[in-house]
C-alpha cells in the first residue's frame, strides 16, 4: 500500500493511544445479567427471533487469563460516514490479536455489498496502522446496500466458508443493525457457525437507548458544526447585517440541531419533533421565525442565526403526507422517468396526487417541489439532504416580512445567507471522545466474538465518566426492537430514538430559547475541536449526554 502524505496533526494523531475501559485492559471475564425483553411487541419479536430473543445483557470485568480459539472475522462499514469508524476497526483488530495472535481480520469492501459480491481484503497491521485515529471510512469503503434477502445471506455464508470466517461485525445505524440481527438469527436457524455482532454508528445520534448511550460520530460531527455556527455568529455579531439560515444534517431526528443549539446558543432553533407534536404547518414555522426577526429589528438587531434540522420537512404533517404520496407514486415509475422536462414532470405529478396534497405541492416554490421528486434512496425514501429547506424558509420569511413592512409592522432590513452543514463533519478527525469510544466499541466486539456471542450489539456505557470507568459489554439487538409498518408491511426494526420533548436536553433548550432569541450577547463560540490539552477542553462528551446524565 502506498503511504499517505500526512499533515503534522495527522502524524501526531497516528501516535495517539485511545483510552480503554479498565475492564478491557487485561484479561477479561464475561458476566451475564438478567434475560431481556424487546422494548415492545414482545410476542411478535420472540416468534421472529427464536434463537436470539431474550438473551442476557453482558458486561466484561477483569478476570483470569484464558485461551480463546482462533477466529477469522469479517468487518463491514454500512451507511453514511461517521467519525471514528476507522478506530472501531483498529480496536477490533487489536482486540482480536490480543486475544489470540493467530486471529485474522478481513474487511468487506464498499459496504454490505462486499459480503454478497465477495469483495474483500485482509486487514493487516500495516494497513490498520495507516488509519489509526483518522476520520473517514476509506479503509474499506461503505455503502447503503440492504442485507435483507435469504439469497444475500447465503452468498455471505459462502464467502465466510471460503475464508474460514466465523464472525461478522456490522458497523451501522438502526437499519443496518436491524439487518445484522436478522442475519444472526438466519445463520443460527440454519446452523451456520457464523456469529454476527453490531456496532452503533451514525452522526444523526438516533441509535440510542438505555444501553446504548450514544452512537459514535455524533460527538465529533456536532463539535465541527458548532464550531462553524460559532464562527458565523461571531461574524453576524461583528457585521450586524445578515440573518444566517443554517440547515444541519440528521435525516430524521433533530439531535444534531439540538446539540448544536446547546453548544452555540443561536437566536432561533427549530426542532422537528416539537413541530410535529404541536401539529404546526409550514406557515406556523415561518410565523415563529418572523416574530423573532421583527422583535430583534425593533431593538436594532437586524442579524441572527436560525438552526434548521434536515428532516424538518417530513415532520410537518401536510408535507409528510405529500412526501408519502410521492414516494408511492414515483417508486419504479417508468412513465415519470421517461418525461424530459421539469415542467412535464410537474404537470404529471400534479395530476396524480390527491386534491389536498396537490394543493400543498402547487403552493411550494418550484425548486423545492422539484427537489421532492428527485431520485429516492435505496430504501425508497426521499433524500432529505438534497432538499434545501433553508432556502424555502428564507423565501417564505422574506415574503411575510415584506407584507409586514407594507403594513408598517416591520421596520427592519432583512438580508439572508443560507448554509448546509452535513458532509463537513462526517469524516472529521474523531474527537478524543469518539476516538476512545470507537476503539473501545471495536475492542468490545472482539471479546464478544471470542466468547462465541451472536446477535449482540457492542455496548460501552457510563461515558460521561473518565474512559477508565466506562462499562463494556453487549446488548441483545432484539432488546431494542419493535414492530413497525415499512412499505405496507409490519417489520421488526430497532426503535429509532427521536428527540424527547420531556428529555433534559430539550427542556434545557426550551427554558433558554427566549433569552437566546432576544439578547445580544447569548452566543457561544465553541471554537475547533482540541485534541491536546486540559481534559475539560479535550475530553468533554456532548451537552446532550451530560444533560441526560443530570450533569
Ligand atoms: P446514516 O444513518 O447511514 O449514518 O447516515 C446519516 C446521514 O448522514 C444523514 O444525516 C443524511 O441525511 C444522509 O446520511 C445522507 O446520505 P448520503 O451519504 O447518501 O448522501
Amino acid at each position: 500500500m502506498k503511504p499517505m502524505t500526512k499533515s503534522p496533526l495527522q502524524i501526531a494523531r497516528a501516535g495517539y493511544q485511545p483510552k480503554l475501559p479498565n475492564a478491557l485492559k487485561g484479561n477479561v471475564v464475561l458476566k451475564e445479567g438478567a434475560a431481556t425483553e424487546s422494548v415492545a411487541d414482545q410476542d411478535d419479536i420472540k416468534k421472529l427471533f427464536p434463537n436470539t430473543y431474550g438473551m442476557p445483557l453482558i458486561t466484561f470485568e477483569p478476570g483470569e487469563k484464558r485461551n480463546y480459539p482462533v477466529k477469522n472475522v469479517g468487518v463491514i462499514l454500512s451507511g453514511g460516514q461517521a467519525p471514528g469508524g476507522h478506530n472501531v476497526i483498529c480496536g477490533l483488530f487489536d482486540g482480536l490479536k490480543a486475544l489470540n495472535p493467530a486471529n485474522k481480520l478481513y474487511g468487506f469492501l464498499g459496504g454490505p455489498s462486499g459480503l454478497v459480491d465477495h469483495q474483500y481484503i485482509e486487514l493487516t497491521k500495516e494497513i490498520v496502522d495507516e488509519y489509526r485515529n483518522t476520520g473517514g471510512f476509506d479503509i474499506i469503503g461503505s455503502g447503503r446496500t440492504k442485507l435483507e434477502e435469504a439469497e444475500q445471506y447465503d452468498k455471505g455464508a459462502e464467502i465466510c466458508h471460503k475464508l474460514d470466517i466465523s464472525a461478522i461485525v456490522i458497523i451501522g445505524g438502526d437499519d443496518s443493525n436491524t439487518n445484522a440481527c436478522v442475519l444472526a438469527e438466519y445463520y443460527a436457524q440454519k446452523g451456520e457457525p457464523i456469529q454476527v455482532i453490531g456496532c452503533p454508528k451514525t452522526i444523526d445520534g438516533d441509535l440510542k437507548n438505555e444501553m446504548i448511550e450514544t452512537s459514535f460520530g455524533f460527538d465529533t460531527a456536532c463539535k465541527v458544526y458548532s464550531e462553524l455556527i460559532g464562527n458565523i455568529q461571531r461574524d453576524a455579531n461583528s457585521a450586524k447585517k445578515y440573518w444566517h439560515f443554517i440547515r444541519l444534517m440528521g435525516r430524521s431526528a433533530s439531535h444534531i440541531t439540538l446539540e448544536c443549539a446547546l453548544q452555540s446558543q443561536p437566536n432561533i432553533c427549530i426542532i422537528s419533533e416539537e413541530v410535529e407534536a404541536n401539529n404546526l404547518t409550514l406557515s406556523d414555522v415561518v410565523e415563529n421565525i418572523v416574530k423573532v426577526i421583527v422583535h430583534r429589528a425593533d431593538h436594532g438587531l437586524n442579524f441572527g442565526t436560525v438552526l434548521i434540522p434536515e428532516g424538518l420537512i417530513e415532520f410537518i404533517p401536510a408535507m409528510k403526507k405529500l412526501i408519502a404520496e410521492l414516494n408511492d407514486l414515483l417508486a419504479h415509475n417508468d412513465d415519470f422517468n421517461a418525461l424530459e422536462t421539469d415542467d412535464e414532470k410537474r404537470q404529471y405529478v400534479k395530476g396524480m396526487l390527491s386534491p389536498e396534497t396537490a394543493q400543498v405541492y402547487r403552493d411550494l416554490p418550484k425548486g423545492i417541489a422539484r427537489q421532492l421528486t428527485l431520485d429516492r434512496d435505496p430504501h425508497g425514501n426521499v433524500q432529505v439532504s438534497l432538499i434545501e429547506t433553508e432556502k424555502l424558509l428564507i423565501e417564505m420569511v422574506a415574503k411575510r416580512l415584506a407584507q409586514l413592512k407594507a403594513q408598517g409592522v416591520y421596520k427592519g432590513k432583512f438580508s439572508s445567507i443560507n448554509h448546509f452543514f452535513g458532509y463537513e463533519g462526517r469524516c472529521a478527525i474523531p474527537s478524543n471522545f469518539d476516538a476512545d469510544y470507537t476503539y473501545s466499541l471495536g475492542y468490545t466486539a472482539s471479546v464478544l466474538i471470542s466468547e462465541g456471542k451472536t446477535g449482540y450489539m457492542s455496548s460501552v456505557r457510563n461515558t460521561t465518566a473518565p474512559a477508565a470507568e466506562w462499562i463494556a459489554g453487549g446488548v441483545p439487538i432484539t432488546m431494542m426492537m419493535n414492530m413497525e409498518r415499512r412499505h405496507g408491511k409490519m417489520k421488526p426494526v430497532i426503535q429509532k430514538a427521536l428527540v424527547r420533548l420531556d428529555g433534559a436536553p430539550f427542556k434545557f433548550f426550551a427554558a433558554n430559547r427566549e433569552k437566546w432569541a432576544d439578547e445580544e450577547m447569548s452566543y457561544i463560540y465553541p471554537g475547533p475541536i482540541q485534541y491536546y490539552g486540559p481534559t475539560e477542553v479535550c475530553d468533554q462528551p456532548t451537552k446532550t449526554l451530560q444533560l441526560e446524565k443530570g450533569l
